[in-house]
């Protein structure tokens, strides 16, 4: 396989001006005619390659004559031409129904569809498949009227009829330009939801939701998202939708989230589907956040796209920022800010301290879909938020207005994003840029000191950034440090706190100094998680309650708690199995405040008492005996529970919910119920039983019905496998909900799992062609059950290693994404380590090895 890398950009040699695409649908037989209009660029005379994969080709005609002047490989058409301007057709055959790539043409239960970013459109026709080609393009389709009803495409519908043998057909239209890996189609029979929304300068947009039959009443709160995202852009950005009609079809067949393809977004059906009996409170807020993500990429994506794939980030990170400023306004912002922030520390600190470590705007890519990442999407996200944090809220929108007044149409860079940032702003963002560039997790280490005679408090902050995998230089970068201090004598009083500041930290050392403190003041550093670092200060026990009780910031707080937890766990895992009782009672006593608290906004109550995940621990440790590390967590999660076991019945039974609704505040009540729940049940409270049991049956929404499953599961009730039963029993006939029971099988601590898991995979509904089956049951295996992946026989790796040696012809992509947790094993202990590569060694040698996993393979083998 051959490395692409960003220094290597070069302009295309043709652009393309207009396509004219034609689709003769057949399951296994589609007939595509695509007439290009292509322009030389520039001054040259070398051919045209088209990039291709897979493609039958039946004909190619150079202004309307057929050319026999071409050459074919497995990835390329060269045509010959010297001309400057020509009309280009070429005819191919595909095979959707065969395609269990799901990238390109395929079809989910039946009907058509595509998924062509990054690189599908090629699996359509030969096309110059790279995202600074821009065309206006025409679509025909012509497909079954029984089977295929609706023929849907990008833009307008602007003409359709009828056909001979019960088939009609539908042209489309879309006045934008734009790349093809925005291109869509979508065939099929659907149910389908009409609204519109009225824009700020009052024009009428068509929304249109097309879902599977029968579902319909589940893609309301999709609808609601959907409007709420565009009133929430034109208020925020000041940026209006551009096309008449606005479509969504949900599909069950997709390899990821969703997509934005320009006026006809293609998603997950896990990403639309919700009603309050099939759909948990955390569904809801992630497709209100997906609807949002892809709406806002028609601005920051679609409008102005990518020079290169390298560039990536110019449109992810961007839009996830966006999307979690808008479920910032729509949700409880803490609740919203801790769910960023354990994404960045389980998933993207992890990927950093692996051989898949890459900067944001990554510098070699073997395979486009492997940088589909944490890093991408969600440090993009960071690194966009330090420079709102930077530049302020004006500043930051300033430099969105310039962005879009200079680049509207184009195809850019990340650097040209910040030139606009650095110019709307006069400010100097030249080492700023090396967020861009840098991989790896920087460090801050903060020190301090206190003069009781002078009154003077020094702090001493230091930047470090480790060598990566990919890197072994580091720079020093530009990191915004929003801190407090906290007069210990008074904290009691809120003028106690001195005001927030921010410092750019710049330098490898910094000192900044206050004078006049009557006594050593506690320190509330990295509020908001204000940038994506490991902060290293010796904090005290009794800095840390004070930070949980006092701090101005409510991530500080939270984040305090969890270093209380962490200390504790962490300790004991190091001390083996030598039980440290004493430091437990301790730990544990420092949550009697926040328990008994009236006025903690509940969300923040609810997040300061959960225990870090083991995801979190890890990151935190070099070469960990994970074992140990989860039986630590499990001791300190028991102690917790018993400890307050009154609280939480308390607790419980004074939180009463009226009918179902997703309104903040129900879902605030919910999720401490349901934690409270887990904790009845780990501490083998008298009516713990009783209690899930009767929420299970009496349950009004499925928030409620998992969080029953989940407090069985965790105190290993009797009554789990017969709750699950009857879960499986009512929902078996829908793969979206049961979806969630395979994940908690999968999940469960059990010796046995293995052999579960293959009798699970032989389940009526279960598929390995499905992603959300796959991610559902192996993903939640590989990711999250702990002894189950890392049994220290092997088992585990090697049951993973064998189904991604399935998964590897079938669908790359996923067996891709499922291969994170294996080729992380830099963390484990050695004997682990050993295990994990031999299995990825046996991985390595699998005849037709993806491009996917080759690359991560190679990675990750020392
Ligand atoms: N821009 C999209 C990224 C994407 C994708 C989506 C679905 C299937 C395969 C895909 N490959 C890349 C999704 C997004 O970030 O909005
Ligand atoms: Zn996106």
């Amino acid at each position: 396989p051959i490395v692409k890398r960003r220094a290597d950009y070069q302009q295309p040699d043709f652009l393309i001006q207009t396509v004219d695409i034609h689709f003769e649908l057949e399951s296994h037989e589609t007939i595509v005619t695509c007439s290009t209009t292509v322009t030389r660029n520039g001054k040259h005379d070398k051919p045209l390659v088209l990039d291709g994969e897979q493609l039958k080709l039946l004909s190619v005609k150079l202004d309307g004559k057929e050319q026999s002047d071409y050459l074919q490989d497995e990835t390329s058409l060269t045509i010959h031409t010297l001309k400057n301007e020509f009309e280009l057709t070429i005819q191919n055959q595909i095979d959707p129904k065969g395609n269990s790539s799901l990238e390109g043409l395929y079809q989910s239960s039946g009907a058509f569809c595509t998924q062509c970013e990054a690189e599908g459109f090629r699996k359509i026709t030969y096309f110059l498949d790279r995202p600074d080609v821009l065309a206006k393009y025409q679509v025909t389709i012509v497909g079954d009227k029984t089977l295929y009803p609706y023929l849907l495409s990008n833009g307008n519908k602007v003409d359709s009829g009828e056909l001979a043998d019960n088939k009609h057909w539908v042209k489309w239209s879309d006045p934008f330009n734009k790349p093809c890996y925005l291109f869509a189609l979508v065939a099929g029979d659907f149910d389908l939801l009409e609204d519109t929304f009225v824009t700020a300068s009052n024009r009428s947009v068509k929304l249109e939701l097309f879902v599977d039959k029968g579902k319909a009443e589940r893609g309301y709160h999709a609808l609601e998202s959907l409007k709420k995202s565009m009133a929430w852009d034109e208020t925020e950005f000041g940026l209006e939708y551009d096309l008449d009609i606005y479509m969504i079809v949900a599909v069950d067949f997709f390899n990821m989230g969703a997509m934005e393809n320009k006026g006809l977004n293609v998603f997950n059906s896990k990403f639309v589907l919700a009603n309050e009996q099939t759909a948990t409170d955390e569904d809801f807020f992630n497709i209100e956040a997906v609807i949002g993500h892809e709406y806002f990429h028609n601005w920051t994506g679609n409008r102005i796209t990518c020079r290169d794939w390298f560039q990536l980030s110019l449109k992810e990170g961007l839009t996830v920022f966006r999307d979690q400023q808008f479920s910032n306004d729509m949700s409880s912002p803490i609740v919203n800010r801790i769910k960023n922030v354990r994404i960045m520390r389980e998933h993207q600190f992890a990927e950093d301290a692996s051989a898949m470590s890459h900067p944001i705007r990554p510098d070699e890519v073997i395979e486009m879909n492997n940088f589909y990442t944490v890093t991408v999407y969600d440090k993009g996200a960071e690194v966009i938020r330090m420079l709102h944090t930077l530049l302020g809220k004006q500043g930051f929108r300033a430099g969105m207005d310039l962005y879009f007044q200079r680049f509207d149409g184009q195809a850019v860079t990340c650097d040209d994003f910040v030139q606009a940032m650095q110019d709307a702003n006069n400010k100097d963002l030249t080492q700023f840029r090396r967020w861009y560039s840098q991989s790896g997790t920087p460090q801050v280490t903060v020190s301090d000191t206190y003069e009781q005679e002078t009154g003077l408090y020094k702090i001493e902050f230091s930047q470090q950034t480790k060598p990566t995998f990919d890197q072994a230089e580091k720079l020093n970068l530009v990191i915004p440090m929003r801190f407090s201090l906290i007069d210990q004598n008074h904290n009691q009083q809120l003028n106690s706190v001195i005001e927030e500041q921010i410092v750019e930290l710049t330098e490898q050392t910094q000192v900044i100094e206050f004078s006049n403190q009557s006594s050593k003041p506690v320190l509330s550093l990295l509020h908001d998680f204000c940038a994506p670092v490991k902060l290293n200060y010796a904090y005290s026990r009794s800095d840390l309650v004070a930070l949980m009780l006092k701090s101005p910031d409510d991530f500080t707080r939270w984040d305090a708690s969890q270093r209380v937890f962490s200390q504790c766990i962490l300790q004991l895992a190091d001390q083996g199995e030598i039980t440290k009782t004493q430091s437990i009672k301790d730990t544990v006593a420092v949550f009697d405040q926040v328990i008994n608290d009236a006025n903690l906004d509940l969300a923040l109550k609810t997040e300061m008492l959960t225990i870090p995940s083991f995801e979190s621990l890890f990151q935190q440790v070099e070469s960990v005996d994970v074992e140990q590390l989860r039986k630590s967590r499990l001791q300190l999660l028991e102690a917790f529970a018993d400890t307050y076991q009154t609280q939480w019945f308390d607790l419980y039974k004074s939180i009463q919910i009226p009918k179902y609704e997703y309104t903040v505040e129900q879902v605030k009540q919910r999720k401490i119920r349901n934690l409270v729940l887990k904790y009845l049940a780990a501490s083998q409270h008298q009516h713990a039983q009783s209690i899930i049991e009767q929420q299970f049956l009496t349950a009004d929404n499925m928030t409620d019905s998992i969080g029953a499953l989940a407090a069985a599961q965790l105190g290993d009730l009797a009554e789990f496998d017969s709750l699950m039963q009857q879960f499986e029993q009512k929902w078996q006939a829908d793969p979206l909900v049961l979806d969630k029971w395979f994940a908690l099988q999968a999940n469960t601590d059990r010796a046995d799992i293995l052999a579960r898991l293959e009798l699970l995979m032989g389940h009526a509904q279960y598929t390995i062609n499905n992603p959300n089956r796959v991610r559902a049951l192996i993903g939640s295996f590989a990711f999250y059950n702990v002894s189950g992946f890392h049994n220290i026989d092997g088992s585990g790796y090697k049951f993973v290693a064998d189904y991604l040696i399935k998964l590897n012809d079938i669908n790359p992509q996923v067996a891709s994404r499922m291969i994170t947790p294996l080729i992380q094993w830099q963390k484990v202990d050695v004997k682990r380590q050993a295990l994990m590569q031999h299995q990825l060694m046996r991985i390595g040698d699998t005849p037709g090895l993806s491009k996917d996993l080759y690359e991560k393979i190679t990675k990750s083998l020392p």
